[in-house]
């Protein structure tokens, strides 16, 4: 199972940390083509936006679930869910706003679900990966 993890990068590296530890839950279920968005330490690199984009794009092509975590608003990670919804994958986003944004929670392609903790996020996954 290859999942595409989807977090913000420009949007705000706020959530970093838990982008980290839901990716190291997401492991246990398949191969994070996206381990990168936990890296405390990211920093811009010599790589050219095309570049990230082109390999995102094939990251996304090539994976079989996409999962955001859409707490901290970025454009790219609204691109990524619009893309792989067009591609017809398996999309859940998370947030723990009160609210995001109507065009996610609005999409019925894309199940959205609000949660408060981590230990709530982790069982939403369970139950995700246990009905696949
Ligand atoms: O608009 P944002 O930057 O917040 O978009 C975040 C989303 O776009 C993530 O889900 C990533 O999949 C993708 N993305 C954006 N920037 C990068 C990136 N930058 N590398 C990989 N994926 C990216 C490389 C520079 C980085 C080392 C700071």
């Amino acid at each position: 199972m290859k999942i595409y993890f989807s977090g913000a990068i420009r949007g705000g590296r706020e959530d970093a940390e838990l982008y980290a530890e839901i990716i190291t839950h997401l492991q246990q279920y398949g191969d994070v083509l996206t381990e990168h968005i936990g890296q405390m330490d990211l920093q811009e690199k010599m790589i050219t936006d095309k570049e990230i984009h082109d390999q995102d794009l094939n990251w996304l092509i090539e994976s079989d679930i996409i999962i955001a975590e859409v707490t901290v608003p970025s454009l790219g990670v609204g691109y990524e869910l619009g893309r792989g919804v067009e591609m017809k994958k398996p999309t859940f986003c998370f947030h723990r706003s009160e609210k995001t944004s109507a065009m996610v929670s609005g999409c019925p392609d894309i199940k959205t679900f609000k949660y408060n903790s981590l230990l709530d996020l982790k069982v939403f996954l369970d139950e995700i990966f246990q009905k696949l």
